[in-house]
């Protein structure tokens, strides 16, 4: 990673989070467990992928940053109310998120339950609040966006679909179409968002646009899945990873590790091919897919 990417990342971080922290509720207000817990869930933790796409795309288009900054953390509002109801007992009952204990383990399941709720009313809150664009059209068209993403025919659809063929064999298409809807929706509408910030970008750059967040969703969770298997490896002298372990495929459990990383180089490859189109401009585009590819985390 280049340290000026670093630094324009670590920007990019600081400033979602000061700017999820102002818009968060509260503690002083009622009802403050609630609000505790949506801050619990939300501040202090996570790599900020989503937003660090929607500033990217943001920046490809000289979007304002301002209105950048609310529709990234209105997208990261959204992953964090997924992963807050994903941990619940109902779902993959999980303890730890992030290093700490789950919301459901801190607070209680209820709680947890009201937190997403809250967390995914938030963020619609934020993108229909104020002018986020010249044109109210483009601005509706954004939130039906984010609600399409979010809804059962985007990452919701996706969760059922896992939690359909939990303990079955799945094809290779059938897991993609898992995830271009459980992980891919969000980074998909990460991306679309910041670029529609911009007023800048014609329709044939916003569909390139999207074709790349369709790679970068799926390398993303290649990835996952390969950094959950070096994880399990690691502990556990197994190489198919946690989800495998909990009987859900993975690109790792039905394509080993050389083929799921080279389906991740793929991906990347794709992903950069089409941001050779937008020249320097996508640079910030090409360094956050570097980032998704390379990490470590
Ligand atoms: C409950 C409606 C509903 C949906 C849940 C996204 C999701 C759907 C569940 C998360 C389960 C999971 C761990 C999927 C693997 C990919 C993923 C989303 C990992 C976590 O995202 P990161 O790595 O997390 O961006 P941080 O903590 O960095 O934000």
């Amino acid at each position: 990673m280049t340290a000026d990417f670093q630094s324009w990342a670590s920007h990019c971080q600081a400033s979602i989070e000061n700017f999820l922290d102002s818009r968060l509720p509260s503690v002083d207000c009622v009802p403050v467990r609630l609000h505790q817990a949506m801050r619990y869930a939300v501040l202090g933790g996570g790599k900020r992928v989503r937003p660090l796409l929607a500033f990217a795309a943001g920046e490809l288009g000289q979007a304002d940053v301002a209105s950048v900054t609310v529709v990234a953390a209105a997208v990261e509002l959204i992953h964090a109310y997924s992963l807050v109801h994903d941990d619940m007992p109902c779902m993959d009952n999980d303890v730890l998120r992030r290093g700490k204990p789950t919301c459901h383990v801190e607070f209680d399941e209820a709680t947890a339950l009201l937190t997403g709720d809250s967390l995914q009313t938030l963020a619609f809150e934020l993108v229909a609040e104020k002018q986020l664009t010249e044109d109210a059209k483009t601005q509706l068209s954004m939130i039906r966006q984010l609600a399409n993403a979010s809804g059962s025919r985007g990452m919701a659809g996706g969760q059922a679909f896992d939690l359909d063929n939990v303990g079955k064999t799945l094809a290779l298409p059938e897991l993609e179409f898992m995830h271009i809807h459980k992980t891919g929706a969000l980074i998909r509408a990460a991306v679309m968002l910041g670029a529609h910030c911009s007023n800048r970008l014609n329709d044939e750059q916003l569909n390139q646009l999207d074709h790349f967040a369709k790679c970068v969703g799926l390398a993303f969770q290649v990835v996952d899945d390969l950094l959950d298997a070096e994880a399990t490896t690691a502990t556990l002298g197994k190489t198919a990873g946690k989800d495998a372990e909990n009987n859900k495929p993975t690109y790792v459990s039905i394509m080993g590790v050389r083929e799921a990383r080279e389906r991740a180089e793929k991906l990347q490859q794709d992903a950069d091919r089409i941001l050779r189109e937008f020249g320097d401009a996508a640079l910030r585009l090409r360094q956050v897919t570097d980032f998704i590819i390379k990490r470590e985390f």
